[in-house]
């Protein structure tokens, strides 16, 4: 993307906050969708303070002609626990809330933990 081109997507895209206890794999799913790669199941370094990507662009669809701009991508420690979690939505006003499953559901590809999130 050119620097324009972010410029704008940071004034007019969407903020994506993404939720969810330790180790749920909240980071893992901000990577994916900067990115787009699906890393293998691996030892992930624990985030201890808020992370905010830079502005981004997704596209999906026949000849991407779905595309939708993303301000940044924040996610934070699981380990700060609920009720500071439950606080984030009001404090940053996002438009989509990510919640990666839990744990306890995974599959053992690493889009079963995607098919579990909700958008
Ligand atoms: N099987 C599977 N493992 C996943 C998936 N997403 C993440 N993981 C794994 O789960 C672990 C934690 O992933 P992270 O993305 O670091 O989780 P996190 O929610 O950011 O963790 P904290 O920063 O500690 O809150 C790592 O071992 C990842 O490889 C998934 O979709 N499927
Ligand atoms: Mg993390």
């Amino acid at each position: 993307m050119s620097g324009l081109a972010r410029l704008y997507t940071r004034i007019t895209g969407n903020e994506i906050l993404i939720l969810g206890p330790a180790r749920a794999g909240k980071t893992s799913f901000s990577e994916y969708l900067q990115y787009g790669l699906l890393e293998p199941e691996q030892e992930t370094a624990t985030t201890i303070t808020p992370h905010k990507s830079a502005s981004f662009r997704i596209k999906i669809g026949k000849q991407s002609a779905l595309e939708m701009k993303v301000k940044r991508a924040v996610h934070v420690a699981g380990e700060i626990g609920p009720t500071e979690h439950a606080r984030l939505p009001e404090e940053r006003r996002p438009q989509a809330i990510v919640v990666p499953g839990a744990p306890h559901i995974r599959d053992f590809r690493m889009c079963g933990r995607l098919a579990n999130t909700l958008l």
